[in-house]
């Protein structure tokens, strides 16, 4: 594992994202009324950016703003809904200090928000939308690009792979190269292998625990396990708030194999659990 690596992710706005062997905890915030998770908790625009300024203060490097839920079955929402959810919170997020992500797979919705101040695109569809190379190019924004099998709709329906991690590095690296041809600058890139989108138990822990294969792709690597329902298979937890310490148990081990972005609710017991492991690592 490259641990010891210094890098620099340059992002729009003339931003930079460094990076230096512990991982940064990129905050969500769900501007939604659906999410698995907190849905509805942060639709009111004081209440959303108090949230975030309060995971700033816990440690969040990056906030990631999303005003559509992918949970499987949650219903689709238009562009214009969504630019009306993120965009006054992104406005209002300008000058704080953290980068701002913007989650979203439409193109539309990614360079009205790179206008009102975010730094990069977060697209769990890795370009799904002809459009969002050309975007992510044009704007210098950063760029995650996603592995999801299927759409979030049906993807929970019988997913199935040869073998899950060699299947989920080859489908990044066709997605680099695509972005790539749009013109993306590849030091931009960030990868993500997807928990639980079009994955089964036992693919979700092969991802986590082989991890460290992604690494060959080259680019940065973001985890988004936080509170999912695998972490429920696992212990049984039916709500989502109490799998917390579920969730800093992949945390710590994501540390330890070498993650450069955990996307996670619970930013300061993160903050902590990453402290406490690259103190132990050395
Ligand atoms: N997971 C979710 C949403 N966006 N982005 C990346 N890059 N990686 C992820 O794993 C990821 C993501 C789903 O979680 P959440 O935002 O908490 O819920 P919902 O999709 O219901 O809003």
């Amino acid at each position: 594992m490259t641990n010891d690596t210094l890098r620099s992710v340059p992002l729009a706005h003339d931003a930079h994202l460094a990076l230096d062997g512990a991982p940064r905890v990129m905050g969500i915030l769900n501007v939604t009324p659906d999410s698995f998770s907190d849905g509805g908790r942060f639709v009111d625009v004081d209440r959303a950016v108090a949230h975030a300024r309060a995971m700033v203060d816990a440690g969040a490097a990056l906030i990631d703003v999303g005003g559509e839920s992918t949970r499987p079955g949650a219903a689709a929402v238009d562009a214009e809904t969504e630019r009306a959810r993120v965009l006054p919170v992104i406005e209002r997020l300008r000058g704080v200090d953290a980068l701002i992500s913007i989650d979203t797979s439409k193109a539309a919705v990614a360079r009205a928000a790179i206008v009102a101040g975010a730094h990069l695109i977060n697209d769990v569809t890795a370009l799904g939308d002809p459009e969002m190379a050309a975007t992510a190019a044009s704007t210098g924004a950063g760029l995650v690009l996603m592995h999801m099998q299927g759409e979030p709709r049906t993807m929970q329906n019988d997913p199935r792979y040869d073998d899950v991690v060699r299947d989920v590095r080859a489908h990044l690296a066709v997605r680099i190269e695509r972005a790539e041809a749009a013109g993306v600058d590849p030091q931009r890139i960030v990868v993500d292998p997807g928990i639980g989108f079009g994955k089964r138990l036992h693919h979700n822990l092969a991802l986590i625990a082989r991890i460290g294969d992604l690494r060959t792709l080259g680019r940065p690597i973001l985890l988004g396990a936080s509170r999912k329902s695998f972490l429920g298979e696992i212990t049984g937890v039916a709500a989502a708030d109490e799998r917390v310490a579920a969730s800093l148990a992949i945390a710590a081990i994501a540390t330890a194999s070498g993650v450069d972005i955990l996307r996670v609710h619970d930013v300061r017991e993160t903050v902590h659990v990453v402290q406490t492991v690259m103190a132990v690592n050395g």
